[in-house]
């Protein structure tokens, strides 16, 4: 028997045994609830920075949006949204619980990011000013 007929069996057989743990996995996650993966998280595992995208094409295309829509992050943690597209945009706010302040951007130009510390728990809206289309969430827990 030639090597390669030895080893490719061998390497399907991992490959299958690879893929029911990971489905393993995702059945204990479905069970339990718990994350396997985890990004930085603060208490009750709600993460303390999260990343927004403005994908490419958002300014062009009105069935895009900012990437995720809506977010959530532990007080105290930050927000970072990247502009990803050619077109300019800006992340500005229209609705923040009591106490806490309104938050605009400006202008972002391709490749620019913004980030804003959320310091009051709830729930925050914002839009772009540029495109009416452009709308995402923000939930501060804690
Ligand atoms: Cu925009």
């Amino acid at each position: 028997m030639k090597y390669v007929e030895l080893v490719v069996p061998v390497l399907i057989v991992l490959a299958i045994g690879a893929g029911i743990g990971l489905a393993s996995a995702g059945i204990y996650q479905l069970a339990t609830g718990s994350p396997i993966f985890s990004a930085s998280s603060g208490s009750l595992g709600v993460p303390s920075s999260v990343s927004v995208s403005i994908p490419k094409g958002v300014g062009t295309t009105q069935g895009l949006n900012y990437v995720p829509t809506t977010v959530t992050v532990a007080n105290g943690g930050s927000v970072i949204w990247t502009n990803n597209d050619p077109t300019p945009h800006t992340v500005t706010s229209t609705s923040v619980p009591s106490g806490a302040s309104a938050f605009d951007s400006g202008n972002m130009n391709q490749n620019a990011t913004y980030s804003h510390k959320f310091t009051v728990a709830g729930t925050y809206q914002y839009v772009c000013s540029y495109h009416p289309w452009m709308h995402g969430t923000v939930v501060v827990t804690g």
